[in-house]
């Protein structure tokens, strides 16, 4: 057997104008884990990120690369970084000082036992966001959109929206990022559950951010999405459902236009509405075609699985011969 190496670890922090904190997380981070890697991901910030994360990381004299993606948002961002980076433990955070760096081992360690693929700081189950975050709104469509999820994948999540993470590699290395901006937290998620990778929460505390600090999400166009990232989900995790629904809605539709055709011929043993009964039987075939159309997607979705399945057992597969060279 070949000595056990230290794992090792990446942290790493999407920063778009995050002139105030960053210098700050950074410290925070390095503090905590010393010979863990900083990687900064920059993304056309228009004040002085870029520049700090260099200095920064140059006084710090820790390994880390300061990343500048050209497309914006930190889905993309974090896509590059994922791509890029070569770690066995993956932290991610804000660059902006709200979560708690000195949790951080809380975080790894479960992943480190290999208990978990993913450990998530959970910022609700302590009430600190509630107390902290002073936007109502945002709060009620996390809630929806948390509750939906929760219902569909069967599982009891805290907190499905927050930034603070620790991967494993194998986590990392098999997430397609296919979403460019906020949805990204949603979708690492939805990601691990569809994959049943194992997920562990882990309450921390919450801060606002410091005065000075401005959040780069927008209530009211995220709102928005919210209602939208709930139809995509749908959409796409669980079609049947919502193509099923739909199916429902126009089968039902077709059913009460026929209310009078029906009448008729029970009345009269003839037909005198005769434009709604072509309407509803063009209505029952569209429900049927939609609901076609879920029991594909369903299929599609099945065969999606097996091959993100397959993936993951050939890449343990691989892990394990270079192990044991
Ligand atoms: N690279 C990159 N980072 C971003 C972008 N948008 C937000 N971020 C970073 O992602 C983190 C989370 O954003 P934040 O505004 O704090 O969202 P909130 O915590 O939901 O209010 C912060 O570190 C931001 O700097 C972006 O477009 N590109
Ligand atoms: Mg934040």
């Amino acid at each position: 057997m070949k000595p056990v190496n230290a794992p090792k670890i990446a942290i790493v922090l999407p920063a778009y104008n995050e002139e105030a904190t960053l210098a700050d997380t950074m410290i925070a981070f390095h503090k905590e884990l010393p010979s863990a890697a900083l990687y900064v991901i920059d993304n056309n910030s228009r004040d002085a990120t870029n520049t700090i994360a260099t200095s920064t990381l140059r006084e710090l004299g820790c390994p880390g690369a300061v990343l500048t993606e050209k497309r914006q948002g930190k889905g993309n961002a974090l896509r590059r970084a994922f791509m890029e980076i070569d770690a066995d433990i993956y932290v991610l955070s804000d660059a902006d000082m709200t979560y708690p760096a000195d949790r951080v081992h809380d975080l790894i360690q479960p992943v480190l036992a290999g208990k978990a693929d993913m450990t998530v700081g959970d910022r609700h189950s302590g009430g600190h966001y509630a107390q902290e975050n002073d936007r109502p709104l945002h709060g009620f469509g996390n809630a929806l959109v948390q509750g939906m999820v929760n219902r569909f994948f069967s599982a009891k999540l805290a907190d499905i929206m927050s930034g603070y993470r620790v991967f494993n590699r194998r986590f990392v290395k098999s997430y397609p990022i296919l979403v460019e901006g906020f949805q990204i937290e949603t979708d690492m998620t939805l990601h691990a559950l569809h994959q049943r990778f194992r997920i562990v929460e882990v309450p921390v505390e919450y801060k606002d951010r410091p005065a000075g600090s401005v959040s780069k999400l927008q209530t009211l166009p995220d709102g928005a999405r919210v209602l939208f990232t709930i139809a995509q989900i749908l959409r796409y995790y669980r079609p049947l459902f919502f193509f099923g629904t739909l199916a429902v809605v126009f089968a039902s539709l077709s059913v009460l236009i026929a209310i009078p055709v029906f009448d008729d011929w029970i009345r009269y043993r003839y037909i005198y509405h005769v434009p709604l009964a072509i309407l509803s039987s063009a209505v029952s075939v569209a429900a049927m075609m939609i609901l076609g159309v879920g029991l594909i997607l369903d299929t599609v979705v099945h065969q999606e699985r097996m091959a993100a399945e397959r993936f993951l057992l050939r890449s343990v597969n691989d892990e394990r011969r270079l192990e044991s060279r």
